[in-house]
């Protein structure tokens, strides 16, 4: 018996010696020691032994038992250190390695322009002022001299919400407003912001779009201060090189008004954003109609006052020289990427 226990102890440790895997010492574990062990089997057997031999066999026994845990510990924590040494070695972390950075958004093209052309009129003192965009009829048509029989109001076919609210068909009530509001000391306001139209979604019109409109009221302030404030803008916007032209137009809420043309970067030269004439037409302009100051609160014979109105993607297109209004909806990142 002695001698079965000298070679389980021998075989036990001899493969826990060569144990390369700390599993692999969990497996020997349970062989030498677990409740169908070799060693418990032995145990088991100690009934037939004579009872003067049992104690000797049973201190025997446990010095096995402590040999093969010592070494199984022995052995675990060496294989632990190694198998952690490998582990470490494999996660290596290169901390210098340049990070990946997120990819920068940026402002949408139609953004940039509108911001652009914010700016040149901030830089003459005007404010901005907005509005909502679901509106009452009284101050998107009534109150800019559109009454409700008014021919001119095909002109933009409206989204109504109910017969009195529709969704703005330009930025003009958000003047309206202001001036119901403020005194004219003076009205010196832009109004950006996103119009809505009844219009079929193709490459030159689309449901909704861009506008800013700008008033000035004050007392005395005329025709020609309009050519001026505009005159100023061309140059800013389009190059120190570039003249206006105003020709003829109708309004309803101006009285006179004007289509505003720039000059051509060709320079009379012609060329096909100019289609030859040396002329891009920018925007509608006039001298606020009297009965429009009027329904506002106002004074005509006090004070008097000139706006203007231009569509924000028609400029940018012409800028950028793109030919269809639907890109700058589709968010495209081929399209947006390049601005
Ligand atoms: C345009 C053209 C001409 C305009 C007029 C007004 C207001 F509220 F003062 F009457 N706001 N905007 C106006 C004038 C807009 O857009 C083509």
């Amino acid at each position: 018996m002695k001698e079965q226990l000298g070679k389980i102890k021998a075989e036990a440790l001899a493969e826990i010696g060569n144990a390369e895997q700390s599993n692999t010492l969990n497996d020997i574990r349970i062989k030498f020691l677990g409740k169908k062990g070799v060693l418990t089997a032995i145990l088991r057997g100690m009934g037939d032994l004579a009872p003067e031999e049992r104690p000797v066999i049973g201190e025997i026994v446990n010095q096995v038992r402590q040999s093969i845990e010592k070494a199984l510990d022995d052995r675990g924590l060496t294989l632990a250190a190694r198998e952690q040494q490998v582990k470490l070695a494999q996660e290596t972390l290169d901390i210098f390695l340049p990070g990946r950075s997120p990819r920068m958004g940026h402002a949408h093209p139609l953004q940039l322009v509108l911001e652009e052309i914010e700016d040149i009129f901030l830089g003459m003192g005007f404010t901005i002022a907005e509005g909502p965009e679901v509106e009452q009829d009284y101050y998107n048509f009534e109150a800019l001299n559109l009454p409700k029989d008014h021919p001119a109001r095909d002109m933009h076919d409206s989204l109504y919400i109910t017969p009195e609210v529709l969704l703005r068909t330009h930025t003009s009530p958000v003047q309206i407003r202001t001036m119901e509001r403020m005194h004219p000391n003076p009205i010196r306001i832009i109004a950006p912001g996103r119009v809505y139209r009844r219009d079929a979604l193709d490459a030159s019109h689309s449901p909704m779009f861009l506008q800013l409109e700008g008033l000035l009221v004050d007392k005395g302030v005329t025709f020609g201060d309009l050519k001026g404030v505009l005159t100023l803008f061309a140059k800013k916007f389009y190059g120190e090189d570039r003249q206006i032209r105003m020709r003829p137009s109708f309004f309803p809420f101006t009285e006179p008004s004007a289509e505003v043309d720039v000059s051509c970067g060709c320079l009379g030269k012609g060329c096909r954003v100019c289609k030859g004439t040396g002329w891009i037409e920018i925007l509608g302009a006039g001298s606020v109609n009297p009965i429009v100051l009027k329904m506002a609160g106002y004074d005509p014979e006090e004070v008097s006052g000139f706006a203007f109105g231009m569509g924000i993607e028609r400029i940018a297109m012409r800028k950028y020289d793109i030919n269809d209004i639907r890109v700058f909806y589709e968010n495209d990142q081929r399209f947006l990427n390049q601005f």
